[in-house]
Parts: C-alpha cells; structure tokens; sequence
C-alpha cells in the first residue's frame, strides 16, 4: 500500500513544478497586492479586481507590517491596528470580531485606486506611509490586564517615527512644528475595535502625546455614565466598561473641558441628571434627531465650533449609524443617522487637526450575509483617513 501512495505523492509534486512557470504556485503570496493597490502577481503594475478578494485580509489591502513584533522600529505615518476586547460590554458580545470584520468589509476601498471624489484626496497616493499592524495582542480573561496591554500597544506605535517629515507651511513657506505636548511629530493611530471601553487606555496613551485632548465622539450613548447606572461597582474592574470609560477618562484630566462634543445621541437615560454629569464630564450634545432640523451643515458648524483648531481624537461608535445601516453591534439604537449623513459630517471636520481616532463596537455576527455593518465601518474610516491626509499635524511658527 505504501508504494502507490508514495508513487501518487511524487507525480503530485512533479505536476506542481512543471506549471510553477506560468502560473506562480498555487497559493497567492501576502504581498500580493503592493501598496496602495498594485497586484504584482500575475503582471506588475496590473490592478486587478481579483486582488480584492484573494489573499489574507488587512484593512484596505495595505501592506501588513508587524510593528508590535519583528518590525518594530519600522517609520510610519499612519497605521491601523486592531484591539480585539470586547468583555467590556454590557448587552450583546463579540466586538472582539471588529478587527478582523472591518478588514474583510474594506477590501474593496482601493480597487479602483482610492480617490475621495468629494474631498478631491487619494490618502493611498498623498505620500503617507499608511500601514496595517495587525491587533494588539489582548487577553479575554483578565479586563484590567487587557487595558494595560491596550495602553502599551497603543502607546508604542503613537511614539514610533514618523515616516515623513513636517515641511514648510505652502502660504508663509515657514518651517511647520508639531502641534503635540512633547514637541514631537507622532504618526495617527486608527483603532479597530473592539468595545468602546478601548478608549479609555488609548486615551492614557494620547495623553502621552498631547496632554488633556478635545474630543468628538458620534455615538448613540453618552458614555459618561457612572458605575452606579451599570449596575454598580461590585470591583474596580466592574467599574470600568463600554458605558463609564468617558466618566473615568475625564475624572482622570485626559479630556479638554468644553472642546469635547458627542453627536448622535438619542439613547434613554436613567433619568436627568445623566446630561448633567456628562456636562460635568466636560461634553457639548449633538441629538440625533437635530438632523432633521440643523441638518449636516448645522451639525458641523457645531462640532467645528466647539472644538477649533485643538488637537482633536475622533472616537466613532458604528452605533452612531441607525441599525437599518449598521445593525451588527452592541447594543443598537433606531432613530440614528444614515450612513451617508456620518460620512457628509466626517468629510466637514476636513481641515481639523485629528491626532488619531477609532471605530468600535462593531460585532459582525450580527451583520447582514450582505455584511452592511462592516462595509459602513470601512467606509466611514476611508473619510477620516482623507481628511488625515489632507492636514499636517503641525502648526505654523513664526
Ligand atoms: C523650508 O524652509 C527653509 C527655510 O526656512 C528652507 O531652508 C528649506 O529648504 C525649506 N524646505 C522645503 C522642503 O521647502
Ligand atoms: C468642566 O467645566 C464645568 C463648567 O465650568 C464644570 O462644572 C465641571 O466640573 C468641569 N469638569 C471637569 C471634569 O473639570
Ligand atoms: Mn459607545
């Protein structure tokens, strides 16, 4: 019996080497499709629609560099990574997906190149080095160790190289600054959650950067809660999740009093005071439902006033988006915005200095077969990522 299978095994192996020359091994390689969007394989410089939907996934297809492993000393100027916990929330679980569910839903961002016909930018081509990191390792089993690894992994890549340097200002031609609290140019970090309680350990790690931060945050839910109206605190890690982050990032200093402002509210409340302690939290409210009578251009107008030109971390929970949109979430909320009306609004922060930003709360086994809630989450960050690229982290100096 050996000797056939042996004799089967080896005409295999023949076959396989006599067509190695016209069609490359059977299995396509990880650099399959090289940044931004170029197949080199079967022909360089090809752009194939084939290349989109083969191959391991990374966010946008961009190139996959391990920067919290062999790689990291590797200079970028924008990087994606994943931060896959989700045992922080309180309704239906499995955010810890997110990463890798908002990859497969932005396969497709750059099959024809990438240009943002609105906000007339490619980020693909506007010589940023953009890369996916992959995920932060995080535990399941332990909150308070998963935070601290959320921190430290965050943390690592905020402080990497910058891939390019600050140029000179086009209008004055002076040499252009950082605009963070330690004088130096960090890269944007985009976050893949994840639950929402990520936030709190990135934004420990933001204040590293650039001190007590203005924030915008769209989501359906305050987040500013405290322990009490989640059931309480019956240990310190209880105390902390997807509903009480804000509350505590704020009695810790990392959030700029009277910058910070949430769009797309419209959960219930425990009562009244719910709004005045997120008043106290230091937040400005945008309703849902003050769409209907602002519209995009009243709602931006608003953002943009509150926060200015301070540096500013984005936080978009897909919540934000009304569940017809995006149904594959943790705890969904009808009445909310479309996902054409996020994007409208995200296009007009273009101009604000973004430092870095995040989508959570995306928990793809609730998502259509059609997978709507993983392609809005790619696609609203296919937004923030223009506008990142279209502003220089930097500020003028005379
Ligand atoms: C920026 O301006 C400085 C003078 O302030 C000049 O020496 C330098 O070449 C300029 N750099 C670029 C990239 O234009
Ligand atoms: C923010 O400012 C408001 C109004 O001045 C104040 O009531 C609140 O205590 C401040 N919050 C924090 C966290 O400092
Ligand atoms: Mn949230």
């Amino acid at each position: 019996m050996a000797f056939p299978l042996l004799a089967l095994v080896l005409a295999a192996i023949t076959l396989v080497s006599a067509h190695d020359d016209h069609d490359h091994g059977l299995q396509m390689p990880l650099d399959y499709v090289k940044f931004p969007y170029q197949a080199v394989y079967p022909g360089d410089d090809e752009v194939t629609a084939d290349s989109i939907f083969s191959g391991i996934t990374t966010f946008a297809r961009l190139p996959w560099v391990q920067c919290l492993g062999k790689d990291k000393d590797a200079a970028f100027d924008v990087a994606f990574i994943g931060a896959p916990f989700d045992t922080g929330t309180s309704y239906r679980p499995g955010a810890r997906f997110g990463p890798s569910g908002i990859r497969a839903g932005s396969r497709r961002l750059t099959l024809y190149g990438g240009y943002n016909v609105p906000l007339e930018v490619n980020p693909f081509l506007s010589g940023l080095k953009i890369v996916d990191c992959g995920d932060i390792p995080v535990t399941p089993y332990d909150n308070k160790h998963a935070i601290k690894q959320i921190e430290d992994g965050h943390k690592a890549l905020l402080h990497r190289q910058t891939f390019s340097t600050l140029g000179n200002d086009t209008f004055t031609g002076k040499a252009l600054k950082p605009i963070s609290t330690d004088g130096k140019n960090h890269p944007r970090v985009i976050t893949l959650g994840g639950d929402h309680t990520i936030v709190l350990p990135i934004l420990r790690s933001i204040y590293t950067a650039y001190g007590a931060i203005s924030v915008i945050h769209f989501d359906s839910h305050l987040d500013t809660w405290k322990p009490q109206v989640f059931g309480g605190a019956p240990s310190d890690q209880a105390a902390i999740n997807h509903g009480t982050y804000f509350y505590w990032a704020s009695q810790e200093g990392l959030i700029k009093n009277g910058s910070s402002i949430h769009g797309a509210i419209r959960t219930t409340l425990s009562g009244p005071a719910d709004y005045a302690n997120d008043d106290a939290s230091g937040f400005q409210r945008i309703e849902a439902r003050e769409i209907d009578t602002l519209g995009t251009d009243g709602i931006i107008k608003k953002i943009r006033e509150t926060v200015g030109d301070k540096p500013v971390y984005l936080s978009i929970d897909i919540d934000s988006i009304d569940p017809a949109f995006a149904p594959a979430t943790g705890t969904p909320e009808t009445g909310g915005w479309s996902t054409r009306e996020l994007r409208t609004i995200l296009r007009g922060l273009d101009g604000l200095h973004i430092v870095s930003a995040d989508i959570v709360e995306v928990a793809p086994a609730y998502d259509t077969n059609a997978e709507l809630t993983t392609m809005a989450a790619a696609d609203v960050l296919f937004e923030v990522l223009s506008v990142m690229a279209k502003t220089p982290l930097s500020k003028v100096v005379d």
